[in-house]
């Protein structure tokens, strides 16, 4: 793994986390990209950055690289590139737990209702949303689709009433 950058280790001693979540190709062509974004801007956690993009094969190679021996991963692979998606980073403490949570199972049909997939999905294949799974690929996958100068910090009026 690439060393962390030094401008990153303040905010990873504060215990402040980013993750990087996609909205897949499914939920960009259902017509689900505000339900979802509200999804994660109502938990409270808070925007770093957002853009609407298509996908290249040697990106979705750089973010998906660890299944590339697995079966699925061609057929992943051309799902992810198969239209636009939204790529967003977002923040907070424990935030890549709190996204996987808003999210649920990878397999809609054992995702909890309540939960993205749970409440949108039908297939493994069509799953809608990706979120990182550890802190450390948090920072890793924001690197893979934002500059430096795409990602925003901004002060949150409301934040005392979210944090403590
Ligand atoms: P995650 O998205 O919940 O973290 P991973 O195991 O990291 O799940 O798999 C990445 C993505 O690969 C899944 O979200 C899904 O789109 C796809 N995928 C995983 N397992 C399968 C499978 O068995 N068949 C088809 N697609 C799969
Ligand atoms: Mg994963």
């Amino acid at each position: 793994m690439l060393p962390t950058p030094n401008c990153l280790l303040p905010f990873l001693e504060l215990k402040m986390e980013r993750t990087l979540i996609l909205i897949k190709p499914d939920g960009v062509q259902r017509g689900l990209m505000g339900e979802i974004i509200g999804r994660f801007e109502r938990r409270g956690l808070k925007l770093a950055g957002m853009k609407f993009m298509q996908m290249s094969s040697e990106k979705a190679a750089e973010h998906y690289g660890e299944h590339i021996e697995r079966p699925f991963y061609p057929d992943l692979v051309a799902y992810i590139i198969s239209g636009p998606i939204v790529a967003m980073c977002w923040e907070g403490p424990d935030a890549v737990k709190i996204a996987r949570q808003t999210i649920g199972a990878t397999k809609p049909s054992e995702a909890t209702m309540g939960t993205i997939r749970g409440d949108f999905g039908m297939q493994i294949g069509r799953n809608l949303v990706h979120g990182s799974d550890s802190p450390e690929n948090g920072i890793r996958e924001t690197d893979v689709f934002f500059t430096a100068d795409e990602l925003h910090e901004w002060h949150r009026d409301t934040e005392r009433w979210i944090l403590e």
